[in-house]
């Protein structure tokens, strides 16, 4: 069996209720694509055959997990980030035929390769600071043929990337076109046909739906979310970007596995999050970008013991960003989040966002071997530089993606 040592390391465990679960002077022993030993120098076992790696006091996290992102779409929206600049609203070009439903028509006209050809710049950001899981949505295809392309094309990335995708169908993103003021007939069309389709084929592996005045409504999610649970698949939402409707309420109710944005989201509310484990994710890059004020209600998420999540909502419009360390710092500096919930954002909390923390997410005795080597000492180090990206080596499932930086 394949051993690697990680010797002489400063080890974000992410392995408590908070905090960075530090250990320095560390050591670990990766057998196959488990961790099987973890501990101080001192202690560490004997290297025998392994691979021994000499860290030089840097730092190791668990590898970074992107929970929330569009990364597969057709064409681009530069066009509308002029038309904001000159005092358009997102909501206003949305209204208008454009938005979501400009990237529908650009997805629908792209064939898989040409998806898969325009992601590949973006993907590669994120694969190059660490990113060893990335959820992707469908959502711009808005028929069954075209979600079905999009969640295929998300698949197909695990074959030609070492990098564990989670494919969420996001059917209910926004009403296609074709169905414009019959929006109960199109929840029908995707409860009834698109989501059982794209289930039977095996990609999907969570529902997500867009509860909003420009998307569903509340009714409306219920439904999509009883067709999904009637499959046995787990839930999400975007819920409370830009008004409250009582979407995230309603999806915690039910169990699901986050609720997305929330920067409307009252926190007289937030206690009825906790009662569940829903995970609050925020996305800072789309409040940077439509230039949000309405802060999302951090006091009430921490006061309440509500694990946050941070992730990309990587998207052609509110948020054309690729970069997850900008995202941390942005929630530091946007949100005021700690450099340490900002990292826990993107790893522990990032997995329970996919139901994925008994897997990945900390490095523990028994988790899949995903971790990243920084050429920084000190965890905040990764929230704090803009524009530097520290990451040295990669190891996916106990394999080496990277490993270029790896000697100090
Ligand atoms: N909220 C978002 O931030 C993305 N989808 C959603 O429901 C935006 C998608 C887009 O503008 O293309
Ligand atoms: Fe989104």
């Amino acid at each position: 069996m394949p051993q690697t040592l990680f010797i002489n390391a400063s080890i974000a465990c992410l392995d408590g209720a908070s905090g960075y679960g530090l250990r320095e002077h560390g050591a670990l022993l990766v057998e196959a694509d488990k961790i099987a030993w973890l501990g101080s120098m001192q202690d560490r076992p004997e290297s025998g055959d392994a691979e021994v790696v000499d860290c030089a006091d840097r730092l190791l996290t668990p590898g970074l997990i992107d929970c929330h992102s569009h990364l597969v779409y057709g064409g681009d929206r530069a066009d509308e980030f002029e038309m904001r600049l000159e005092g358009a609203s997102y909501a206003e070009i949305a209204q208008q035929g454009g938005g979501i439903v400009s990237t529908v028509n650009a997805t629908r006209a792209a064939s898989e390769a040409e998806l898969f050809a325009q992601l590949q710049p973006r993907l590669n950001c994120l694969l190059e600071e660490g990113m060893t899981t990335l959820e992707i949505k469908s959502g711009y295809g808005l028929d069954s043929d075209n979600e079905i392309k999009m969640l295929r094309v998300a698949q197909q990335l695990e074959n030609e990337f070492q990098v564990r995708i989670q494919k969420t169908f996001l059917g209910a993103h926004a009403l296609p076109p074709e169905y414009a003021g019959r929006s109960d007939d199109y929840i029908a069309l995707v409860c009834d046909e698109m989501l059982p389709r794209a289930h039977a084929e095996g990609l999907v592996d969570a529902v997500d739906v867009f509860i909003e005045s420009i998307a569903f409504n509340l009714e409306q999610g219920a439904r999509v979310f009883a067709s999904a649970q009637a499959l046995g698949l787990p839930i999400k939402a975007h819920v409370e970007q830009l008004s409250d409707l009582g979407g995230a309420v309603m999806a915690a109710a039910r169990g699901a596995l986050s609720v997305d944005h929330i920067e409307y989201l009252a926190p007289a509310d937030v206690a009825r999050l906790a009662q569940s484990e829903t995970v609050a994710v925020l996305l800072p890059g789309a409040f940077y970008v439509l230039r949000e004020t309405q802060l999302p209600p951090l006091t009430a998420l921490r006061e309440h013991g509500v694990p946050i999540a941070l992730a990309t909502d990587a998207n052609p419009g509110s948020s054309p960003i690729t970069s997850i360390l900008l995202v941390m710092n942005m929630a530091c500096t946007l949100f005021r989040l700690t450099p340490a919930e900002a990292l826990r954002g993107v790893t522990i909390n990032a997995a329970r966002a996919l139901g994925l923390q008994a897997e990945i997410g900390s490095l523990e005795v028994g988790k899949q071997a995903d971790m990243v080597l920084w050429n920084v000492v000190k965890p905040a180090m990764l929230s704090y530089q803009m524009g530097i990206n520290p990451c040295a080596a990669v190891m996916q499932a106990g394999r080496w993606r990277s490993k270029a930086g790896l000697a100090a």
